[in-house]
């Protein structure tokens, strides 16, 4: 018994040592302190965060909020639209798009202001924003400081800084616990009576700060509702500090500590969002969840709860282990942004995107919890109170990339949030689907917020594409892939099948081709030339009729299994077969639009016609070769220089074209130095020093997109087949990886050498058999024996 055990922790020991990352794609390590919140280390537990500059001789501390949303629910619909959509149709068939468009942007988009045009945060759209800034100001100390180091270890989401000033060695060591629900950040120093500081908290409007006890503060307040009325969103935040040797006081508005050995600061939050809203923590008076939370982690000592927080986020970090090549010690002593800049001056750096890819599932793990909201445009670090394009969940592509990693890299259970956010759009989604359409069923267009904004955009050029609510759709979709939980079908159904409703009954059939197609709507965000002039709204975007099949097909396969709606299911297999399908242009391009009108931005950041590609399935190098050939032809008119996210999208096209050396091309270009400089450049895209992706401004997607796409470059799969290594670029040719998922119920891991498979291990999660598909080689996977759940290949 007592050997078992033995066996047992051994072998729980090798698993634990395996997912530990090597120490080059483990740190992200920054030379200086940081004066932006793109060189802070952020810190999240999915609700709470806190980014440490890493000051010297004064600690900034960028604190947020899940909930800190203003605005407040407002029905932006027109209900008269409807009236404007036989005219905007007309003109449509008839090829006056630009009088069809004029219409729309009188009659056919929201009614308000909309997102305030991405500065919303005074209006009932409302902005995500910071909770408030968190200082400490260090005293008296001039000497020159040496040995500055500061990381953040992806092994168990901590931050630490340490220096040496006068002699003295100081230590910070931060993380937020999601169980503690605390920030926690400990000082130390290795003489006595050398830490001394005054702790403030501020807010730059619509905050109360104020002192609470002997050693903490309280602020305290009601955002806008964008009524400056008092439906605001309440918040608290709570800052307290314990301190070993020395003194404390609270003077003003400020912690004063003075001469200590050891200080422990915790700060508590906490907003009445979820009583506002779909998701969050249910809290009725932040401050007393704030207290209550902070009396609580009072409970335990540091070594406690620095221990539950490793543990918790260890149990979805080590899911997965991503090696490759050797570790490279000569690569871990170097700051990210010197690894940034040979990386992308053509340096190998295996590990940099071993580091980059670990980052990713790091962010959203910090930044997505089950119960909470999505993580939004920043995650959830925000550093201002107008947060750029009001940090929302922008559904034209945005807020769905946030969310490309969760399946395949193994954190399935963080996805919850947006499917949260999906249910809380039908409601609302319906009344804008009559209001617009006259339909069934619902629809949301791209602007997304708590307050269940479904209206379309306050301009046509980007706000009528029709298609982001289908593009939502395809998540719940690919959780039943990727899970085969039957009852999260049953319970999502309803929402399937009333986005199917919807297009059903909006799709009109092109006289001249007897077609289905979306009518209006635009590609997203891309203008076309007619008559010389850029026009954008239009029937039937090829995005959109790749999204509509890839809907009616979920719906089809969901009414099968879940053996209900046949009537549905018959209208649906009948409307599919008519959607315009996916065209090759005169040129061998993918055709963007239904006619080959000239892209008035040929290199422009969306690729939404490919989206049948990837994260779609329509288009396949085995499937459709020649629209897999259009597809590689548009990229390379598209160019690759673009922002972050447009980056990561190509990216993982480029691995599902199973090109790996093109796919690591792109990350090269992610991967470019972001800083202060190029954030003045538009479109300019890069890495920042912390390796937060950069529109610009910073911008989260692109950090999750190009984990997905490194996972994409490895491990492929549809319900009936598992692809390993389809895009291994030639500058990983050794490596391992484990835990990545695959559709059907798989856990793969899988190790090669020299460019070469050595072995794939498949372990069913639920799956009953699927094919292996590597290179020219397929062989089917079975688990013949009941109590044998892996498979395991060797070429
Ligand atoms: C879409 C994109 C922009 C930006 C914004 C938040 O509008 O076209 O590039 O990412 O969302």
């Amino acid at each position: 018994m007592r050997l078992l055990a033995l066996a047992l922790a051994l072998l729980a020991s090798a698993a634990s040592t395996l997912a530990t990352p090597s120490d080059d794609s483990r740190y992200v390590l920054l030379h200086t302190p940081g004066e932006h919140l793109f060189e802070s280390s952020p810190l999240g537990n999915g609700r709470l965060g806190a980014a440490l500059y890493g000051g010297i001789d004064e600690e900034r501390i960028v604190l947020n909020e899940s909930g800190m949303w203003s605005g407040s629910p407002q029905d932006a619909d027109r209900a008269d639209a409807h009236r404007a959509l036989p005219e905007i149709r007309r003109l449509l068939l008839e090829g006056k798009n630009h009088d069809a468009e004029a219409l729309v942007n009188a009659n056919f988009t929201c009614a308000g202001l909309g997102s305030g045009r991405g500065a919303g945060v005074n209006t009932p759209y409302g902005s995500y924003q910071i909770l408030g800034d968190l200082r400490l100001k260090f005293l008296g100390a001039d000497a020159p400081v040496t040995n500055y180091r500061r990381t953040l270890d992806l092994a168990d989401a901590t931050a630490r800084v340490s220096f040496e000033r006068g002699g003295v060695h100081f230590v910070r060591e931060g993380f937020v616990s999601a169980p503690a629900e605390a920030f926690v950040l400990r000082l130390s120093a290795d003489k006595r009576g050398s830490l001394s500081f005054d702790a403030t908290l501020a807010r730059a409007e619509r905050a109360r700060i104020e002192a609470a006890g002997s050693a903490g503060l309280v602020m305290h307040g009601q955002l806008n509702d964008g009524y400056n009325g008092t439906n605001g969103v309440r918040y608290a935040a709570r800052l307290e500090i314990r301190a070993q040797g020395g003194t404390i006081d609270v003077s003003g508005s400020a912690v004063r500590v003075r001469d200590a050995d050891e200080v422990i600061l915790f700060v508590t939050a906490a907003t009445d969002i979820k009583r506002r809203s779909f998701a969050g923590r249910d809290v009725a008076d932040p401050r007393a969840t704030a207290e209550a939370d902070l009396a609580a982690a009072l409970k335990s000592d540091f070594a406690a709860l620095r221990q539950a927080h490793t543990a918790h986020y260890q149990s979805f970090f080590n899911r997965v282990a991503l090696a490759l090549g050797a570790p490279n010690p000569a690569a871990t002593a170097l700051s990210a942004p010197e690894r940034l800049q040979r990386f992308s001056a053509g340096a190998a750096d295996p590990g940099l995107a071993a580091l980059y890819f670990n980052f990713g599932r790091y962010l959203l793990i910090s930044s997505s919890r089950p119960d909470g909201l999505p993580a939004n445009l920043q995650g959830i670090w925000a550093d201002s109170i107008q947060t750029p394009w009001n940090g929302d969940w922008h559904s034209n592509i945005n807020v769905q990339m946030n969310y490309w990693p969760a399946e395949t890299t193994n954190l399935s259970e963080l996805h919850a949030p947006l499917f949260a956010l999906v249910d809380s759009l039908v409601a609302p989604g319906a009344k804008t689907a009559k209001a617009y359409y006259g339909a069934r069923g619902w629809v949301a267009f791209l602007l997304n917020n708590p307050w269940g904004f479904t209206s379309p955009g306050e301009s046509a050029s980007w706000g009528s594409t029709v298609s982001c609510s289908a593009w939502l759709c395809q998540h719940l979709w690919d959780h039943y892939q990727f899970t085969g939980d039957r009852a999260f079908l049953t319970r999502v159904w309803p929402t399937l099948k009333g986005s199917a409703l919807f297009y059903l009954d909006m799709l009109i059939e092109d006289p001249k081709t007897g077609w289905l197609l979306t009518a209006p709507s635009n590609s997203p965000e891309n203008a076309f030339l007619l008559d010389g002039q850029p026009a954008h709204v239009c029937l039937g975007p090829t995005a959109d009729m790749q999204l509509l099949r890839y809907l009616f097909d979920a719906c089809i396969r969901a009414s099968e299994i879940l053996g209900t709606d046949a009537d549905l299911r018959t209208e649906l297999k009948a409307k599919r077969a008519r959607l315009a399908p996916t065209r090759l242009g005169a040129d061998g391009r993918v055709l963007e639009w239904q006619q080959e009108y000239p892209e008035a931005d040929p290199q422009h950041r969306h690729v939404a016609h490919l989206w049948g590609l990837y994260p779609g399935n329509e288009i396949t190098p085995h499937g459709t070769p020649d629209l897999a050939a259009g597809a590689r032809k548009t990229l390379d008119v598209r160019g690759d220089a673009s922002t972050g996210w447009s980056l990561a999208y190509k990216m993982g096209m480029w691995a599902r074209l199973g090109d790996g050396d093109r796919a690591h091309l792109l990350l090269r270009h992610a991967l470019k130095p972001a800083n202060a400089s190029t954030s003045k450049q538009q479109f300019s895209g890069g890495t920042y020093a912390n390796l937060f992706d950069s529109h610009p401004p910073f911008q989260i997607d692109g950090n999750f997109g190009g984990t997905a796409a490194i996972a994409e470059m490895l491990l492929q799969s549809t319900p009936d087949e598992i692809v390993v290594l389809p895009a291994l670029p030639s500058a990983w040719p050794d490596g391992s990886v484990t835990g990545l998922r695959a559709r059907g119920g798989y856990e793969v891991d899988l190790e090669w050498r020299s460019g070469k498979l050595v072995r794939a291990l498949v372990r069913s999660t639920g799956g009953e058999g699927t094919q292996l598909r590597y290179g020219a080689t397929v062989v089917p996977v079975t688990f013949p024996d009941e109590n044998m759940s892996t498979f395991v290949f060797t070429p």
